[in-house]
């Protein structure tokens, strides 16, 4: 057992977001949004998106394990595990149906009133993302999502109306979730979960993204702002996916490729932190002759709103084969790695790559970090005394939470808190399955909605609980 361990105050806990758990889709007043129209599907096939619900069709999120009617039980469980934080988000669509409309619905208000003040009467914080992969539908069909400017105006107002109403409730807010994903534009999934935009046959796709990415983070800097006016103690972060990539070789070429392709996956933190976009990224634009619309003004706003710490996801690693271009490729480039196993779901397992993650964010961005998703997608099996011994989720976050620790007592990381995801069974953000399960807590319920929706604990409940209350010494 180390002696050495991580802060006295360490925020321990859990996340998840609103589309992925809450169901009541349509209830309290809430619109339709992007994640309400994703259907079943494999992690290879885009999500289906259709104008409007069919009834043949089933749509996970539609009910999901029905946070929105279980949320006391379920945030009771968690304080029994003695979690410090919480992770949710708010879904835009409860607050604005539409989207664009000037005046919040005040029953959505109200649920996450009810959400928060559970969480504090239990003594967990909660940590809320502004915007995790669900924009309302109707500013995807009317405005084009981000690729619109209008958009920065929607986003700020819904940012105003949540920082006012809870400020006193949050202290911990982050702007988008995995923002730097929509870089991986290849892929119609992440475009439309964090842009909201489908592209047409012809379309300069990079070109595109990099205009949306824009927005938004000319919106997310406006929002730093406005949360600090209204309330200065606000600690509001930016929100990555981090996924260090290895050269597959020490070639000098693969390792300046990887490099590169670092950059480009990451140069939203650069912006978010330091307050402005990095050379190379100014010059790439140059050379391409992109002319984004980008205005002094902007520029501006994105000096004045950077970030109080990074918030970050950290599941994987990847490895890289050069292609000899500086367009970084995910879905063309990327190689197996020998030294590295895979989950069921292909997902590289790599917790040296977690330390190495803690490590190059301090060094390039001085800030706090925060851990804010970690975890295993992995079947699980309710035995007839309705046990679930998941072993094999406790080693993957025992490996994860040594590595964390190294970082923290021997390379002295900044570190916040650790909030594994899927803390409680939830659907999958890429697939739409309930059978990828990543929580402490099951859910009983089949990818069909099928299932009593009854809550089991599993041995990683009583794992991490004890990790919990040794502050991550006995793991
Ligand atoms: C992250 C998302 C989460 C979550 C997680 C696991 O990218 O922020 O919403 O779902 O990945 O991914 P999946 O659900 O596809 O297994």
């Amino acid at each position: 057992m180390n002696s050495k361990t991580f802060k006295k105050n360490f925020l321990w806990g859990g996340a998840v977001a609103a589309h992925q758990l809450e169901g009541a889709y349509n209830e309290g007043g809430k619109g339709l949004s992007i994640a309400d129209l994703m259907t079943l599907g494999s992690n290879k096939k885009p999500r289906e998106l259709t104008k409007t619900v069919e009834k043949s069709k089933y749509y996970p999120n539609h009910k999901a394990i029905d946070f929105y009617h279980h949320y006391k039980g379920d945030i009771a469980l968690m304080a029994e595990m003695g979690f410090k934080a919480f992770r949710t988000s708010i879904a835009w669509t409860r607050i604005f149906p539409n989207g664009d409309e000037t005046k919040p619905n005040e029953a959505g208000l109200k649920f996450y009133d009810h959400v928060f003040d559970e969480c504090l009467k239990h003594n967990i914080q909660p940590v809320v993302t502004l915007s995790h992969f669900e924009m309302p539908y109707h500013l995807v069909t009317k405005y084009g999502g981000w690729s619109n400017r209008k958009l920065i105006t929607f986003f700020t107002r819904f940012a105003h109306v949540c920082f006012e109403r809870y400020h006193n409730k949050v202290k911990y807010w982050m702007t988008f979730n995995e923002i730097n994903n929509q870089t991986n534009y290849d892929s119609d999934i992440s475009v439309y979960e964090d842009s909201g935009i489908k592209f047409k046959a012809g379309d300069d796709k990079q070109k595109i993204m990099y205009q949306a990415a824009h927005y938004e983070l000319v919106a997310s800097s406006e929002v730093v702002q406005i949360g600090h006016a209204i309330d200065p103690s606000l600690q509001i972060g930016c929100m990555l996916a981090f996924c260090p990539i290895y050269p597959a070789t020490s070639k000098p070429e693969y390792v300046l490729f990887t490099k590169r392709a670092m950059d480009s996956r990451l140069y939203f933190g650069d912006v978010q932190v330091n307050g402005e976009y990095p050379n190379w990224l100014k010059t790439y634009f140059k050379n391409k002759n992109y002319n984004l619309d980008i205005t002094g003004k902007d520029l501006e706003i994105l000096k004045l709103g950077t970030v109080d710490y990074i918030g970050f996801s950290y599941y994987m690693s990847f490895t890289t084969k050069y292609t000899n271009h500086m367009d970084y490729r995910e879905s063309k480039d990327l190689v197996r790695n020998p030294f590295i196993k895979i989950s069921d779901w292909g997902w590289p397992i790599d917790p040296v790559g977690l330390r190495y993650a803690l490590n190059w964010m301090t060094t390039r961005w001085h800030k706090p970090l925060f851990v804010v998703e970690n975890g295993l997608g992995a079947y699980d099996k309710l035995t007839s005394d309705h046990k679930i011994h998941d072993d094999y989720r406790i080693n993957y976050l025992r490996e994860h939470i040594i590595q964390m620790r190294k970082a923290v007592t021997e390379d002295g990381v900044d570190l916040i808190g650790y909030l594994p995801w899927g803390c409680i069974d939830l659907v999958s953000a890429s697939t739409g399955e309930m059978k990828k399960r990543y929580g402490f807590i099951y859910v009983d319920e089949d990818d069909y909605g099928n299932g009593s929706l009854k809550r089991y604990k599993k041995d990683s409940f009583y794992w991490y609980k004890k990790v919990i209350a040794t502050n991550g010494k006995d793991l």
